[in-house]
């Protein structure tokens, strides 16, 4: 199968921010030639020469760049290339990511189970209220003398993880951190992101409104009895592409692992700290997820190697992880910031860990956000800044040495999300440095999400101008409805399930090019709340400090 590689322009198609660096993809034959960049009346504002040609190992590309980074003012203009009949349309954004931002968070709303999503909020979006939860069955694994086999649990809301309708700790964990994290390090930020849902104008930030709806649901699957945490809540299999109030299927919680527990652990205690200043709105939450987020410790001290095994009758999302040194690192961080309390203190081994780019698996360096982010953590503040600079520094060399200059190089399922996640840590490594070259590697993990990438297209439905369209997604393939829910990022290019679409479906082997805007693609076209929360960080934390 021949690769498609569009030789057309690859750039944000969303439009540039003002400060950043603004870079216009061409294939390589147009190396070395005279552009020029044009105002709406024709005015040349600069030109200059595109840069020689280098290949990206990627996607087996090679291009070259026209650099306008150093035109600031907004507006619509042209870039014209000698030798190129289409001129390239380059908006350079008033809003900057107010409204991108805002719109990927909110995609949380649109996923909210047990309520119906209303008209007034999601327009022709609006559907019946899908899973109540108010009987969810405790399966076998789960089972122990006071919650028997068959009994049943209460545990309605939170927001549905992806494109099936399953509910899972270990990722909801990262993704609702991610928002609060928003709110812990931009509050007064925070607090003008509008999103019009129905907690609107109750005196907290939208953010924070729309991450206490999952967080409300994760307290519903912890034990009361012991402390333990549910993996997940889930079906036997995946139910088929159908609308989440026309799941036909029995919902199970399964298994208490210690990586869940952890991951809630944390997560509470994190919830604690933003819940303190607010708690004229949500009066009394902070404490209960305070003492929610302690007896999950406790019962992981108890239990400290529970692993997560699927049950022979059970085959969705497993997010298995067997490595969870960086789970207990990353709880008794955010246990410690909030209860200042040596016995978890004692575990925060920042020289014994190895950081990485954050996953849902893989969640120590999140730990390190948050104490960059607390006062409380003041007196580790160099060890955990050379430990964030350290790391953002492979991805900064990422960066300078890419043909696309994005700091992407693994394509893992999900890869959309890897790449923004590596964008939240350089934001981190700039507010720790105040060096813009960090800033710029986020900005243009936003500029290949939105286009700036061989495949040229935008990853985020509803935005650019060449979206995906047929995400896998049951909500988006059966309401009937042409365009997606908008502001969904897709997962992206990745080889990890080939198979998924049928043999010889995807147009390369290569990894950045292997990707379907197809609804069978589930490997690269799926929806995740992980996934989004990683790109609403990226984007509004820029927005953040663009604006400040
Ligand atoms: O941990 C191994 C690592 O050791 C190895 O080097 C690497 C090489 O491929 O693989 C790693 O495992 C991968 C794992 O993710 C952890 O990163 C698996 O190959 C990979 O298949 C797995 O993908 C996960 C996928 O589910 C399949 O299980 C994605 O991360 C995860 O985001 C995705 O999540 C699904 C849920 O299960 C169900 N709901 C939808 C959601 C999104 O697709
Ligand atoms: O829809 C499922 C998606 O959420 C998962 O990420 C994916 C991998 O576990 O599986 C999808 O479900 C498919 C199943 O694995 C195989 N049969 C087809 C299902 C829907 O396309």
């Amino acid at each position: 199968v021949g690769v498609q590689f569009i030789t057309a322009q690859n750039y944000n198609q969303y439009g540039f921010v003002s400060s950043s660096e603004k870079y216009v993809f061409f294939g390589k034959d147009l190396a070395g030639k005279p552009f020029v960049l044009q105002s709406e009346d024709g005015q040349e504002v600069i030109s200059g020469k595109l840069t020689a040609a280098s290949e990206w190992p990627y996607s087996g590309t090679s291009v070259c760049c026209a650099d306008v980074s150093k035109w600031t003012r907004e507006g619509h203009y042209q870039l014209l290339v000698d030798g190129l009949k289409q001129p390239t349309p380059v908006l350079i954004q008033n809003d900057k990511y107010t409204k991108l931002g805002s719109a990927l968070v909110k995609s949380f709303y649109m996923a909210r189970v047990s309520v119906p999503i209303e008209k007034q909020y999601a327009g022709v979006y609006a559907r019946p209220a899908g899973h109540p939860d108010d009987k969810v069955i405790v399966h076998k694994s789960a089972a122990d003398a006071l919650r028997p086999e068959g009994s049943t649990i209460v545990s309605p809301g939170g927001w549905y993880d992806a494109g099936d309708y399953g509910k899972y700790i270990v990722n909801s964990g990262i993704s609702t951190f991610s928002l609060l994290h928003l709110c812990e390090l931009f509050p007064e930020y925070t607090q003008t992101i509008q999103l019009n849902i129905p907690e609107s104008g109750n005196g907290a930030s939208d953010v924070l409104n729309e991450a206490v709806i999952n967080l409300k649901w994760m307290l519903t699957m912890q034990d009361p009895n012991d402390g333990g945490v549910y993996h997940k809540l889930t079906t036997k299999r995946f139910c088929g592409m159908v609308m989440p109030h026309k799941d036909p299927l029995q919902r199970y919680v399964v298994m208490k692992t210690t990586a869940a527990t952890l991951d809630f652990a944390a997560t509470m205690a994190k919830a604690s700290r933003v819940l303190k200043n607010n708690e004229q709105t949500y009066t009394g939450l902070a404490e209960t997820c305070r003492n929610a987020a302690q007896k999950a410790w406790e019962w992981c001290l108890a239990n400290p190697q529970v692993y997560y095994v699927q049950p022979k009758d059970i085959s969705t999302g497993e997010y298995r992880d067997d490595s969870i040194d960086d789970e207990w690192f990353w709880a008794a961080t955010e246990l410690y910031l909030t209860t200042g309390e040596a016995t978890y203190k004692k575990h925060i081994n920042i020289g014994q860990q190895k950081f990485t780019v954050p996953q849902w698996g893989r969640v120590n360096t999140l730990g390190l956000y948050s104490l960059l982010s607390c006062s409380e953590g003041k007196e580790l503040a160099k060890e955990v800044g050379k430990a964030i600079v350290k790391l953002a520094n492979k991805y900064l060399a990422n960066y300078k040495a890419s043909a696309y200059r994005v700091s992407i190089v693994k394509f893992p399922w999900g890869s959309n999300s890897e790449l923004a996640n590596e964008g939240m840590l350089l934001m981190h490594a700039y507010l720790i440095s105040n060096k813009t070259e960090y800033l710029q590697v986020a900005d243009a993990a936003v500029g290949y999400l939105l286009g700036a990438n061989p495949l040229n297209r935008s990853f985020v439905t509803g935005y650019g101008k060449q979206p995906p369209m047929r995400v896998h997604d049951r909500r988006c393939s059966a309401d009937g409805i042409d365009a997606p829910i908008p502001g969904l990022l897709a997962g992206g290019p990745s080889k990890q399930a080939q198979h998924d679409c049928g043999k010889d479906a995807y147009p390369s082997a290569l990894p950045a090019l292997s990707y379907l805007d197809e609804e069978c693609s589930f490997s690269t076209n799926e929806v995740a709340i992980n996934w989004n929360a990683a790109a609403s960080f990226l984007v509004l934390g820029l927005d953040a400090i663009y604006q400040s």
